[in-house]
């Protein structure tokens, strides 16, 4: 039977981009395909933050912000809308009071979206949620490259007793075998730690980091020349903490950190990686609340534009 072509976003020269249903760039929900390349979908879950709670309302605020986005990316010289269905899948709801249960419940909804080949930019929520989303990938995909910016490391091993937090995901990734440690790389990282051990700890786990300075110093070029080295052809996932962005560009955020990179910058790097094997994605701790008029929310809803763009790229083979 021929494969019906897809069904793109809510035509703007009918309904203004200001009206109308705030689906993730106007496109359609899952429940109104019969089938979806690359599904967004939202993650509204922030029980694991350390500092500013809010982000549980970061999906909804990101698909507000994506209403102006446009179906053609001239930098990757890609319609993903034209050529892959691109739906929204709605927020899979989580327990707000009990983070065990919600990550087991994350990892189940992952795992059955992604089921019939469906790959997923999901959009958070607070850093938790990797964890599971990682499983979900690392059970299908085998033991995952993963890029991951953010101003901070992640891998704390626990706080205040609690091993499931925001700042421990990728601790419990590594731990559970679900990271391939020949590439692993921090992007964006700066601002103090609590001691020179979290450095120390986290090289042990085989992470390398290229921090917010090193971007600067080198540029975007070298730097995804170095991630791409890293990198290779394995199966990729990549975690964007919006953190990674300098608070300039990113105020509505959880544990914001001074002398972050430009969304410029992050948006290229992503940019440079679109012959990489991405498996899935997501972007996290947008919180809205700490924003201004809709600075981290737009960036974040580009950031997530580029993802699905990769993933349209690489047509999930
Ligand atoms: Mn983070």
């Amino acid at each position: 039977m021929p494969e019906q072509p897809p069904i793109g976003p809510v035509d703007s020269s009918r309904v203004p981009r200001f009206a109308g249903f705030a689906t993730f760039a106007r496109l359609p929900r899952l429940d109104q395909v019969e089938r979806a390349d690359v599904a967004v979908v939202g993650v509204p879950f922030d029980a694991g933050v350390s500092y500013r709670p809010g982000a549980r309302f970061g999906p909804a605020a990101l698909r507000e912000a994506s209403r102006l986005l446009r179906p053609y990316h001239p930098e990757l010289d890609v319609s993903p809308f034209a050529e892959t269905q691109v739906v929204d899948a709605g927020d899979i709801a989580l327990n707000p009071f009990n983070i065990g249960e919600a990550i087991e419940t994350l990892q189940s909804e992952a795992e059955a979206l992604t089921a019939g080949g469906t790959r997923l930019v999901t959009v958070g929520g607070d850093h938790t949620i990797a964890l599971p989303l990682l499983r979900a990938a690392a059970k299908k995909h085998g033991p995952v490259a993963l890029l991951h910016f953010d101003a901070h490391l992640d891998t704390w091993d626990t706080y205040f007793g609690e091993p499931y937090t925001h700042g421990t995901p990728f601790r419990r990734a590594s731990e559970e075998g679900l990271l391939d440690t020949e590439a692993l790389s921090h992007v964006g990282t700066r601002g103090p730690l609590y001691g020179k051990r979290d450095l120390e700890e986290d090289r042990r786990l085989g992470f390398g980091i290229v921090t917010s300075g090193d971007v600067m110093r080198r540029g975007v070029a070298e730097t995804v020349d170095a991630l791409r080295q890293r990198i290779g052809g394995r199966p990729l996932y990549i975690s964007v903490d919006i953190d990674v962005l300098d608070p300039a560009h990113a105020p509505g955020t959880g544990t914001p950190e001074a002398g972050g990179m430009t969304s410029r910058e992050l948006l290229e790097i992503l940019r440079g990686l679109r012959d990489c094997n991405l498996v899935g994605a997501d972007v996290v701790e947008l919180a809205p609340a700490y924003d201004h008029a809709e600075i981290t929310a737009i960036a974040a809803s580009h950031v997530a534009y580029d993802l699905v763009s990769l993933l349209s790229l690489g047509k999930g083979e």
